[in-house]
Parts: C-alpha cells; structure tokens; sequence
C-alpha cells in the first residue's frame, strides 16, 4: 500500500510480528500473536489497515524509514528503535517511570529528565509514522501508556484524522499523578485524541478531574459508566469524548479449544506428572512486581505451615513468563521469588515431587490451555492490574464448571468477576482463607460460580469490546 493511503490504522509500542536478521542477511518477519491483534485483524483487512510500531530488534539510523512488509494483508509500518531508545524511552519512561507511577507505586517511579526527553523524541517517531501512511480522514487508533503524546503530535500533523487512544493499564489518581514533572504534557498529549478510553470507569474519572485540575479545562459533571455513558473534556474548540472499554479475550476461541479432546488430554498428563494429586492451584503472570506472585507464595507456604493445606497432595505450578529483565527492580523480584519458591521446596517438597513447581519461560498457547484446564484454583493476587486477561482465560477453559478463581480487588476484572472468591492482596490472612475455601468448596457451589463467571466472560469478548471502542470513536464526529 502506498504512503497515505491506509482508512484504519493502528499504532502501538509493538508490532505484531517480530524482525529478525539471519545469518546471510537476509531479514525475516514471524508473527507474534496475542489478544489485540487477534480482535483488530478482521477490521484490518477490511478497511486497508496499516499497524505502525516498532519490530522487535534495535537498530541504528533510526532516521531511516523502513519499507511497509504486507503481512497476510495487513501492513506492518516499522518504527526503528536504537538501543539508547531502548533503554531511554522503553526501560527507563515507560517501565521505570510510568509503569510503577500507574500501578500505585508499588516501586518507586523514578524522575530522569534525559528519559523524558528520549520519550517525547521516540512518541514524535511514531506520529511522524503514522501521519505519513493515514489516508485523508483515517482512523488511528494509539495503543497504550508507551506512546500517550502520539495523539496530540499527530493531531498537529494531520487534523484530518479521526483519533483513538487507549489505555491498558490503570490510570492513577490525582495525589499520585501530580508526582510526575511532565504531569501537564501527558494530559495535554492525551487530549489530542477524540476519544480516551480506559478499562474502568475510575481512570476515565481521574483523567477528567486531572485535566479540569492541571489545564483548568471544563468537563461534564456526570459520572462515566461503561461503554456508553461518558465524560467530556473541552479541549479549545474539541470536546474530547472520555469513556470506559473493559477488555476482554477472544472467548470463544478458548472455550472451544479447551474443550477439545487434546486440551483434556494434556491436562490429564500434566496432573499425571506431578504425581496426581488431588488439588493443584496455577498462577501464570508475566514476572512482574505488580502482579502479586509474592503474596500468593507466602499465603501458600503459610497454609503449608499451619498445616491447612497438605503438602503430599497439593502442588502451586506458577509460570512466570521473564519480563524487562533489564530493569532493576525486575532483577530483584526475580531473585525474591526463587528464593520463595526455593523455601517452600526445601520445607515442604519431596525428592521427587516439589510442591511448588515453577517455570521462567514462556510456554506455548496450547500448553497454557492445557494448564488452564487441569488448575482446580486459580490464582491472581495481583496488587495493580489495568485489567488481567489471565482470570478471564481461566473462566473461559472451565467448560466443565469445574475450578475455583481467587481474584484482587485491585483487578480492572474484579469490577465484572464478581463471583469469584475476591481477595484483598495486603491482607495475608483474608487471601489465605480465600484459597482454603477454594480448595474446599463443593462441586455444587463451584459450579454455580463458575456459570455465572461464563455468563459474563462469554458475552463480552475482544470483538464486543474493539467494536464498543471504535463506534464510540466513529460517533465522536473526529
Ligand atoms: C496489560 C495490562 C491488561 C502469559 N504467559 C504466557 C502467555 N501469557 C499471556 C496470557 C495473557 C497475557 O499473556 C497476559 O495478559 P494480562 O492481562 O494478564 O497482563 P499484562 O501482560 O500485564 O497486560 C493488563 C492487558 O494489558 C490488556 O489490556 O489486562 O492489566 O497490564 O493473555 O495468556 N501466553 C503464552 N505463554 C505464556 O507463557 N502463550
């Protein structure tokens, strides 16, 4: 496709698909699937949709401007990243500043100005992509915490543009917010878009109340609701639409698969292998300190201690999927929770049976199903999650209405999951006795759990929730 001539475009930290170069220099291009691309691809294809981001390997000469790759007829747009943007703009303003400042600092966010300064440059890459394959009166859709200037910079490029932003993680409230140096740059950023979408209606508020606070814009009084009540924001002569979209997962693609007969084979062998005990609880997670691996491990190592739970019949399987390694505090809560798990082993385990079995590594799709399926307790104790699609996913393998989900409050799902067994994650004590009486339920109160948590992942799936976005986009009269 030409330059200038995409109707829908998508831009985000990460194209879908990864560059690599080999050994004879030749460059190939594989696809990196996940839930986002999965929801956009049929729109995609049918409205010349390009998908602008950054590939996956650093490179230098990140003034040049890469070839657009058709990729099963969706145009990839690389955005080149040099290793000092790496380390600048994605380790150091996106996941050491940002990160941690949105997720109620559970870390300390740190302050450099030279990130904010590779954060402004890398943002105004990505608009400078985006305006130059956006066909006149496209739509763009920005993805994320990682590029929020895009929408204002790119509006300056090209006025013509109909302009999405949405946020994946939770956004924080004003006492936090006014930590950061460039709090006004954001929210200005931010209002460049016609619509701002959040996962709850808590973020769509703090935004509105920081932008009446920071730029003394006027705002409608109402409260937001999901989907279709929203907030306004008075940019100059635009009125900027704020709503919330909870995202969802491809449901019933799951369901289907963790039906199928390979699925509960694979679990059958995994629950074989761990020695067939009679309870196993899962946490899948990327390593990060906001999703709580930490507090479930202590709950569990203590309800092993006090002899609540038995160590020769119960094992703990947690994936940790590695994650911005390079990041200080990421190396650190990578030792603390080996240290954990290497605790609980070593005081309760045996030679051949662990009794928390843990993996650092991906693993693929097809086994994580299988995983889904064979877990009696789910686990996600996260301290701060924009959303957690991971809880969703659980629901949506329990075709059999079998399994129990021990879900934080702190969850963007814990506003829709509400039948799951909810826990306070700084109340060690309350996420203890959760997991006890998710161990110990009858099949006939986990089964009337389980269907009321499919009635809702079921019904609102990634489509719902892309189609509710873009027609609130479409209506803002961009
Ligand atoms: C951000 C927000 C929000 C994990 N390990 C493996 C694997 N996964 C997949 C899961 C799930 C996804 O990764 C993780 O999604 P989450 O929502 O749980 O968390 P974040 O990565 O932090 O996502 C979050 C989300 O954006 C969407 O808006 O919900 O709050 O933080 O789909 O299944 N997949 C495979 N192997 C693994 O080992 N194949």
């Amino acid at each position: 496709m030409a330059d200038g001539a995409a109707e829908f475009v998508v831009v985000a930290n990460r194209l879908p698909v990864d560059q690599a170069t080999e050994p004879d220099g030749s460059v190939t291009w594989t696809r990196s699937p996940g839930g986002l691309v999965t929801a956009l691809e049929p729109l995609l294809r049918r409205r010349r949709g390009a998908w602008v981001g950054w590939p996956g390997i650093a490179q230098d000469d990140t003034d040049v401007i890469d070839e657009p790759v058709q990729l099963e007829d969706i145009e990839m747009r690389p955005v080149r990243l040099n290793t000092d943007d790496l380390v600048e703009y994605y380790e150091g303003f996106s996941n050491a500043t940002l990160w941690p400042l949105y997720h109620d600092v559970v870390v300390k966010p740190q302050y450099h100005r030279v990130w904010w300064d590779r954060y402004l440059a890398v943002n105004r890459r990505f608009a400078e992509a985006t305006a130059r394959c956006a066909g006149p009166g496209a739509t763009v859709w920005v993805q994320d915490y990682q590029l929020q200037l895009v929408p204002k910079m790119l509006r300056e490029l090209r006025p013509d543009l109909t302009i999405g932003f949405f946020m994946h993680i939770p956004f924080p409230p004003v006492e936090l917010f006014m930590q950061l140096p460039w709090r006004t740059e954001i929210i200005e950023g931010l209002l460049g878009a016609d619509l701002v979408g959040f996962h709850l209606p808590g973020g769509a508020q703090n935004f509105i109340i920081l932008a009446r606070k920071l730029l003394d814009a006027e705002t409608s009084r109402g409260s937001v609701g999901v989907r279709n009540r929203f907030g306004v924001v008075q940019n100059g002569d635009r009125a900027v639409k704020v709503g919330a979209f909870p995202i969802s997962i491809d449901s019933a693609d799951l369901d289907r698969l963790s039906r199928g007969r390979e699925a509960r084979r694979r679990a059958r062998t995994l629950r074989a292998e761990l020695g067939n005990p009679s309870k196993v609880l899962l946490g899948v997670d990327r390593l990060d300190y906001t999703k709580g691996i930490d507090v479930r491990l202590r709950a569990f190592a203590e309800l092993l201690e006090e002899g609540r739970v038995d160590p020769a019949d119960t094992v703990l399987i947690q994936l940790a999927t590695p994650s911005r390694e390079r990041v200080d505090a990421y190396r650190l809560l990578r030792a603390e929770i080996e240290r954990q798990v290497g605790r609980i082993n070593g005081d309760f385990g045996s030679v051949a049976h662990p009794v928390v079995s843990y993996l650092h590594r991906p693993v693929p799709r097809e086994d994580l199903i299988s995983f889904y399926v064979a877990a009696d307790v789910m686990l996600v104790t996260a301290q701060r999650d924009g959303m957690n699609l991971v809880a969703k996913e659980y629901v949506a393998c329990h075709g059999d209405l079998g399994g129990a989900l021990v879900l934080s409050e702190f969850t963007g799902a814990a506003a829709e999951l509400r039948q799951s067994y909810l826990v306070n994650p700084h109340d060690t004590e309350g996420v203890k006795d959760a997991i006890e009486a998710a161990l110990n339920q009858t099949p006939e109160e986990g089964r009337a759990r389980m269907r009321a948590l499919r009635r809702q992942v079921l019904t609102h799936d990634v489509d719902r929730w892309a189609m509710a976005f873009l027609s609130a986009l479409d209506r803002s009269g961009g």
